[in-house]
Formats: C-alpha cells, structure tokens, sequence
C-alpha cells in the first residue's frame, strides 16, 4: 500500500486554508493509502514562540485534526519532537544539501525577511522537512502550494542520496488540491492566507465564534462591478469566496459560478458565511470533546511507538550506507 504522509505546524490557530490545502485532502486520501499524520512542533520553533502557548497549541492540534475528520484507525498520528531519529536524520541530510538549495527556498526568503533575528534553524527547516517525509517513505505529500518547493527540495536529496548510497528513499510527490492550493487574505486577497498573520480579519480561524466569522466574511475585501463570476486577476476577492465555498461543499468552481450567477455579492458572501459556519460549529463540536478526553494521549503513545520503530530501521540503514558508528 503506498504511503502519505503530512503535517501542519502549530504556530497558531489553525484556519480554513490549513484545513482546505492540508486536512482535508488527508482525510479523502486516507481510506486509499497507510496515513502519517504529524504535528511538526520541531518546525515551530524557527521562530520564537511562547513555551506554554506551544505546549497547549500542540494537543489541540490533534483534537483538530481528528474533529476534522482524520480518523486514528486509519492514521498514524504522532509529535515530530517525540522521535529524536527526525532530528538526526534531519543532519546527515543536511551534509547532502547544497547552501544554493536551502537559500534558494522561496519561505526562508519572505520569512527571513519579516524576523529581526533570523534563526540557522529557517534556512535548514526545509531539510527537516526532508527527514519528515523520507524517514517514512511517503509516496505522496499533501500540501498547500506554498509547501510544493519543500517537497521537491525532499526529492532531490533523495535522488541524490539514492545515487550516491544505493537505493535508500522512496521520492516522494506533492499532492496539491485541484481547488484552495492557496486560500487568500480576506482583507488582501492577493496574499496567502495564514495562521500567523498579525491581522486577525485577514483569516477565518478553525475555532472563530459564528459571529467573527460572519463579520470576517461579510467585510471582505472584493471589487466594485458587483457580478459574481471566477477570475483570479480581475476579482481576486471574489474568486477567493468561490474558491472557499467550492472547496467546502465539495463542488467545482463552474458549479459555484453556476449557483451564484444571478447573486449580488452581498447574498454572494452570506451564502458563504452559512457555509463555512455550519462547516466550522460541527467541528468545534467534536473539537471539545476530544480536547476533553484521554483518548489523544492514547492515540499519540501508540504513534510515537510505531514511528520510533520505523524510524529507528531506516536511520540504521543510512547510518551504515553513509558509514557512521558502529553498525
Ligand atoms: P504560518 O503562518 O505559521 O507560516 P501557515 O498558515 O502558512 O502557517 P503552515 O503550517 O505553513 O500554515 O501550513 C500547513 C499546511 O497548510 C501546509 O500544507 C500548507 O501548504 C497548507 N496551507 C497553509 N496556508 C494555506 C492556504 N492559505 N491555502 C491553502 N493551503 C494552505
Ligand atoms: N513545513 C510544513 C510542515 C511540515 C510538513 C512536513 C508537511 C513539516 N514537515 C513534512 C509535510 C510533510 C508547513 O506546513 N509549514
């Protein structure tokens, strides 16, 4: 059965473009493949973060990610930072990756641009990333648009390891969503939406009240001509909502333009809001529960001792080919 293999950081609350471009398509691909689903808390922490928001950000990830709908049954589910062979694994790739590569990597250029103090740990982050997904052998890699160059990056060490070792990762493929590979800013919707924009207005939160989110939903930033149809360079603003309710319920782009034709935009922005709040209240429902019970303990014992297993294998393995220690 061929692998997946995915994780969202908790370096804030998660929102509708996480769950579009990286939940959702785990959770439709998960009766097809063996599932890994992580939380990368090592990730995080190239940048600063608060150690007891941290902490707290990293259970109630999992709570969404199984409110969401990723079911343990099917899934391994685990915390990067509980396997130390991610780490390890993480250096002997980065002695196989180029200083042109990692400075290449379009995320470390916007992100080292907005720190003061840019962390080594920015730059080499997307090796990690590497070690994450080879470690594992995933065959696909469901990921926003955003992370596309971090999995080639992964692919092209692999290759290069393959060749030089023998035969020792599987190369892994992006999986990017047909609809909300980028889910935008609702106030600027020529950028990508994300959980750690300073402006809350800009996203729609997982766990945002009903009235946030129609208040959010209802001020969002479109155009002036007032006539629904799909065009990303004329109506980013538009094209963003009918992206969302496409992605949501599921239907094409040309359907949602079909449903909407006639609507102005503010019956256009109210059918929405409906949407994504009954799409959100039924998950924070489930949310809560989760959160109160000890069933993601359980989950996360029985992840870190399969992972450590496997990983522990494929390190020894690469151990030996680089020719390191004494196996
Ligand atoms: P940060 O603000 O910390 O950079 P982020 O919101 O950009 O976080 P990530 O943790 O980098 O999110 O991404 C988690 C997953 O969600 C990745 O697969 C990423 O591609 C996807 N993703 C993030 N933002 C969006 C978006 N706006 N639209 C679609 N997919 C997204
Ligand atoms: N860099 C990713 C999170 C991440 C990831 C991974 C995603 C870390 N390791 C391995 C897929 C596979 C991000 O979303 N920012």
């Amino acid at each position: 059965m061929k692998r997946i293999l995915t994780g969202l950081q908790p370096s804030g609350e998660l929102t509708i473009g996480n769950l579009i471009g990286g939940i959702k398509q785990m959770v439709n691909y998960q009766e097809e493949y063996e599932s890994f689903m992580f939380v990368p808390d090592l990730h995080t922490i190239t940048v600063p973060q608060d150690p007891t928001l941290l902490k707290k950000r990293i259970k109630s990830i999992v709570a969404l990610y199984l409110a969401c709908g990723i079911d343990p049954k099917k899934n391994t589910i685990y915390i990067q930072s509980e396997n130390l062979y991610h780490a390890n694994l993480s250096w002997i790739l980065e002695c196989h990756t180029y200083m042109g590569e990692a400075n290449r990597m379009t995320q470390y250029k916007d992100k080292s641009k907005k720190v003061q103090n840019v962390s080594v740990g920015l730059l080499t982050y997307p090796i990690l990333m590497a070690a994450d997904i080879l470690m594992y052998d995933a065959d696909y890699v469901p990921v926003g648009i955003d992370q596309k160059q971090h999995v080639e990056l992964a692919r092209d060490i692999a290759l290069r390891f393959n060749k030089k070792y023998g035969d020792t990762f599987t190369i892994p493929e992006p999986l990017i969503p047909k609809i909300g590979a980028k889910i935008m800013k609702l106030q600027d919707p020529t950028k990508k939406m994300s959980k750690s924009d300073e402006n809350v207005k800009n996203s729609i939160f997982l766990l945002d009240t009903e009235e946030d989110i129609r208040k959010k939903i209802m001020s969002a930033v479109t155009d002036s001509e007032n006539k629904v149809y799909y065009d990303v360079e004329n109506k980013p603003g538009i094209a963003n909502l009918l992206t969302i309710y496409s992605a949501l319920a599921n239907i094409s782009i040309k359907e949602v333009e079909e449903k909407f034709k006639e609507a102005n935009y503010q019956t256009l922005k109210k059918e929405v809001a409906d949407l994504v709040v009954s799409t959100l209240l039924g998950i924070q429902k489930k949310y809560h529960t989760y959160m109160e019970s000890t069933l993601i303990d359980e989950i996360l014992d029985e992840g870190k001792r399969k992972t450590n297993k496997i990983a522990k294998e494929k390190y020894e393995d690469v151990l030996k080919k680089v020719g390191l220690g004494r196996i």
